[in-house]
Order: C-alpha cells, then structure tokens, then sequence
C-alpha cells in the first residue's frame, strides 16, 4: 500500500454539476480505487499559465492504495473522461471539466512516457502545495528532498500575492463531503 496525493481541479462544470459538484463527485469516486484520507479545503485559484479562463477550483486528498503508479494513472485518466473531459480539442494548460494529477505517491521518483513522478512542476504551483500543505504537513518531497513547507515557502519568497491567488473558500458540497 502507498499514500498518493492527488491534485483535483475544474474550472469548467460537468454531468455532477459545477466545479465545486464535480470535484466532490470525483473524490467519492476515487474511494474506488483505495481508501480517500484526508482531504484539504476547497480552493479559489488564478489560472495558471493560460490565463484566459475561468478561475480553478483546486483541492488535494490523499488515497491509500495498493495501485502501482501506472494503474492509478489510467484509473484516473478513465475518471477525467467520466467526467466529460475532452483531450482532442486542447488549449495547453485550458479549461477542463477535471483534471486528477498524481502528485506523489509513496517514495516514487519516475520519469517515465505519461508518468513524471513527483508531479515535475509542484514546485511553482501554489495551487498544489497550499492544500497539500494543509493535509500532510510533515511530507517531504522524495525528488527535491524538501518538505511541502519549505517548497511553497520558495514561491512566496518571490510572489508575495500568492494569498490572493490561491484563496480558501467554503462550499457546502465539498466541505460536508469531507
Ligand atoms: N491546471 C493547469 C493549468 N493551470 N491553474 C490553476 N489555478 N489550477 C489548475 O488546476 C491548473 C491551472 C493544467 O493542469
Ligand atoms: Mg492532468
Ligand atoms: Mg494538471
């Protein structure tokens, strides 16, 4: 059994209903494939790279699981397409119904086809670190051997309107989920 921590974001709604419905239906159906722990707030989050789209909502939750890395990863692609999500007309970096990232799983360092193990840019996305900071705060980072805090305290050293990027909200469907 591994601990994974998945990223989940939406910025566009789904058959489940909005963002904050659909990030709430695919954490329930991550249960499917091990045992959904911990779960962070929901957050509010400037588009990163593309910016001209929606606002994301982004979450983490951490899943124990026997998968290897490359089962969960098409376990998860297949719920992205559950979702509605549409890989043939793609913006990089766009709008999506649902994206689950694998941010780390156990002490896995890949770089495999598809498969980059810790997620290769967690280290400038406060949108990751911020909730995966608040569900697992002693974790360290297998690749960089830093933990959660020290990465995101790196991005704050130089963007000091991260706050304002990345803001905790309250949402009832998610939060009487967790
Ligand atoms: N995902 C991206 C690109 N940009 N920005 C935010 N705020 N949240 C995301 O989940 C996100 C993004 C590509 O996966
Ligand atoms: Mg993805
Ligand atoms: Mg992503």
């Amino acid at each position: 059994m591994h601990t994974a921590y998945i990223a989940l974001g939406s910025n566009l709604g789904s058959s489940a209903g909005g963002p904050a419905e659909t990030l709430a239906a695919a954490a329930e159906r991550l249960g499917s494939l091990g045992h959904v722990g911990a779960r962070s707030s929901l957050y509010l989050t400037e588009p990163v790279g593309f910016k001209e789209q929606p606002h994301f909502l982004n979450a983490v939750v951490a899943l124990e699981t026997g998968l290897s890395p490359r089962s969960l990863l098409q376990r998860l692609l297949a719920l992205e397409r559950d979702f509605g999500r549409d890989r043939t007309q793609v913006v990089a970096m766009g709008p999506r119904t649902l994206d689950l990232d694998i941010l780390m799983i156990g002490d896995f360092v890949l770089h495999e086809a598809g498969l980059d193990i810790p997620h290769p840019r967690i280290a400038d996305r406060a949108f990751m670190l911020i909730p995966l900071l608040e569900i697992a705060p002693g974790l360290v980072d297998p690749r960089s051997r830093q933990t959660v805090a020290a990465l995101l305290a790196a991005i704050q050293a130089c963007k000091p309107s991260l706050s304002e990027q990345v803001v905790r909200i309250t949402n009832q469907t998610w939060d009487t989920a967790r």
